[in-house]
């Protein structure tokens, strides 16, 4: 056969595969029969939420695999816009945020996907998934047809979904649903236009037949402003709920079709100083029961929850930021171990579809690599030169990250007492301006902590001219209502006395690249001093190092880090940025250490940022490395003493 012979034959071979493949490949909405048609075949979907923003590359398959074995046939999964467009038009797809290899290993799991691209996701995600340069627009309406906010979406949106495009379950991939917007119903816009702006973009390039939906709490007022014309709508009930009750209020919007919860809470979020979250296995599972009993679909969410590394949690209004960890008490654990509840849930979907044979990938082992030893490198104003790459910015009065073009993490801003303070002056955020926490110093004196709805004041003394240094940390923006155009740094100005303080010069510090330059390393030989010993101390950064021995079989392994005596801060390992920790305030204590950011090639580097005080001048001067993580540490400053606090500092009173 001549080689343009064999070449047609090919393509024709190639060409028929192709069609008979998307010929034999559908999914859509029965309404006649109140379900979902896979193929043609009724088909109802058991779905577990996992965001793979939360979890390390190399370990999205053994979770995958896990939720595979409990039975499920689905996945659901958000894709944050601001995980992977981190400044307007420079996306990354790549490493742990490959989204297309994380869908493939679900499709050859044998896992159907559920896909919510937002663009806003909520999910205790900072900004709600939302990128924060969209404040560049001081005034722009979020989650609404304000033309900025559309012309981002539509950006962002024509850069993603032909990506997805080749995933869809009709042309040979997982995805069999794709949601509109995220509870839009709980929003106070209630802008009907940008719900038909959306599902118009979607299906411009997702195609007709791609089943859209969109998912509300389960009630009428909700789905007033969260559903739209062609829009499948869905609603999410927790467990305890009035199953039928629930579902009732989507056969409002939904007569017929198949009845669906989107978002069945299997456990719930913590948020620093709040006790932590627990659901009852018990109660889990028997909801789950009435749920799948009367044939309904579900999204248990989570089904893992994972970790919200370096800064990337949110926070509930009016200002509650989450933790480090979004363990969420889901059926895997936040290291993906496998628990009593998952097993409690496997049982519950045994008993309406066959469950994979074979064994259940196990929970990783943990290994107790023991205390470090920590150092004194720098404080943060001895480094200012070396981690404000852009150099400062002066004006009169102070700007916010998003003036100074700076997402996360932490803003110095200087300025200097303006008269003679000889007794205790009031330093103060009268218009509750700080966000989220500041941590002042005069001439290099610790002086105390502004903190966002709860210390409006501190006292100051210091000579005219003294320097004023004030850090401000970023600790997440609000994600959920209608406050999550939550600008940071100094938003309003600060006081003294009753007069506002002026003439600032700010440094926005880019701590993760100096870290991952190694620039602090040179002097960790050097360094033997330390902070004085007071209640409070400067801000500073401390160093530390491990070896793992290579050629030890199974190592490294995961493990947590314990911070015992530490107060408050910022952790990296080897340059990863593992997320903030706050054991003063609780109630997590340990962070999870994925032993992807470990190495046995060269010593592992702990490097610390400690806001308040390091347990430095005592032998405890320590980071721990153990196998048992804390969540539920007793929580150390609760809601009742913290609104009694902002109310007196507020009115006086
Ligand atoms: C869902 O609505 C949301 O769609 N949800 C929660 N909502 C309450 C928000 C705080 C008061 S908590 C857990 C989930 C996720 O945030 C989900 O993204």
């Amino acid at each position: 056969m001549s080689s343009l012979r064999l070449g047609r034959f090919l393509l024709l071979l190639l060409l028929n595969h192709e069609l008979s493949l998307s010929a034999s490949r559908s999914f859509s909405v029965d309404y006649q029969n109140d379900c979902f048609r896979k193929d043609g075949e009724k088909f109802r979907y058991i779905s577990g939420s996992i965001h793979y923003s939360r979890m390390p590359r190399a370990y999205w398959k053994d979770r995958l695999l896990k939720m595979y074995m409990a039975g499920l046939n689905a996945i659901q999964t958000y894709i944050p816009w601001n995980f992977h467009e981190e400044s307007p038009g420079r996306y990354s797809f790549s490493g742990d945020r490959d989204v297309e290899h994380f869908l493939q290993l679900a499709q050859d799991i044998g896992l159907l996907v559920i896909l919510r691209p937002g663009p806003y996701i909520c999910a205790e995600w900072d900004m709600g998934g939302l990128p924060a340069w969209l404040l560049q627009k001081k005034d722009i309406v979020l989650r609404s047809s304000d033309p900025d906010y559309i012309a981002a979406v539509d950006s962002w949106m024509g850069k993603l979904l032909p990506m997805m495009k080749p995933y869809l379950y009709q042309n040979g991939g997982p995805i069999i649903s794709v949601q509109v917007e995220n509870e839009y119903g709980s929003y106070f816009a209630c802008d009907y236009n940008y719900m038909r702006h959306l599902s118009k973009l979607m299906r411009s390039y997702l195609g007709e037949e791609t089943v859209l939906f969109t998912t509300d709490g389960a009630s009428l007022g909700f789905l007033k402003c969260g559903t739209i014309q062609g829009v499948y709508a869905t609603v999410d009930f927790g467990a305890g709920s009035n199953v039928s009750a629930a579902f009732n209020v989507q056969r409002h919007a939904e007569p017929n079709g198949p009845l669906v919860n989107s978002e069945y809470y299997t456990g719930w979020l913590d948020l620093w100083g709040s006790p932590h979250s627990v659901v009852s296995s018990t109660k889990v599972a028997k909801t789950l029961n009435e749920i799948l009993a009367i044939g309904a679909n579900v999204n248990m969410y989570m089904f893992i929850g994972g970790t919200n590394f370096g800064y990337w949690n949110g926070a509930v209004a009016p200002y509650s930021p989450q933790p480090t960890s979004y363990d969420y008490d889901a059926p895997l654990t936040e290291a993906g171990d496998l628990t009593e509840k998952y097993f409690a849930i496997r049982e519950v979907i045994k008993m309406y579809r066959k469950i994979p044979e074979g064994i259940i990938p196990p929970s990783s082992p943990k290994y107790s690599y023991g205390a470090v030893k920590m150092k004194l490198l720098q404080t943060v104003s001895e480094a200012l030169e070396t981690l404000s790459f852009s150099g400062p910015v002066e004006s009169m009065f102070p700007q916010t990250f998003t003036d100074l073009k700076q997402a996360f993490g932490y803003v110095l801003y200087r300025t200097e007492l303006p008269v003679d303070c000889s007794t205790p002056t009031p330093l103060s955020s009268p218009l509750n301006g700080v966000r989220d926490r500041a941590y002042v110093s005069v001439n290099g004196v610790a002086a105390g902590i502004l903190e966002r709805n709860k210390v409006l004041t501190i006292n100051v003394t210091g000579k005219a001219g003294s320097q004023v240094d004030v850090l401000v940390e970023n600790m997440g923006r609000i994600n959920y209502g209608k406050n999550i155009n939550d600008f940071k740094g100094l938003v309003y100005n600060l006081t003294l006395g009753n007069v506002a303080l002026k003439g600032w010069t700010m440094y926005s510090l880019s701590i993760d690249e100096a870290i991952n330059q190694g620039i602090f390393w040179e002097m960790i030989t050097k360094s033997s001093d330390q902070l004085p010993p007071t209640a409070l101390s400067l801000p500073a950064f401390y160093g530390g190092s491990f070896i793992i021995p290579d050629g030890i079989p199974d190592l490294p392994q995961d493990t947590y880090i314990s911070l015992p005596k530490w107060r408050k801060g910022q952790v990296w390992i080897n340059g990863f940025n593992l997320g903030r920790y706050w054991p003063s305030r609780g109630p997590q204590v340990t962070l999870f250490v994925p032993a992807t950011v470990l190495s046995t090639d060269a010593p592992n580097n702990v490097t610390i940022l400690e806001l308040e005080a390091a347990p430095c001048l005592s032998s405890s001067c320590i980071v721990d490395f153990t196998t048992t993580p804390i969540l539920n540490e007793t929580v150390k400053y609760h809601h009742k003493q913290r609104w009694a606090k902002f109310r007196a500092d507020l009115f006086g009173h």
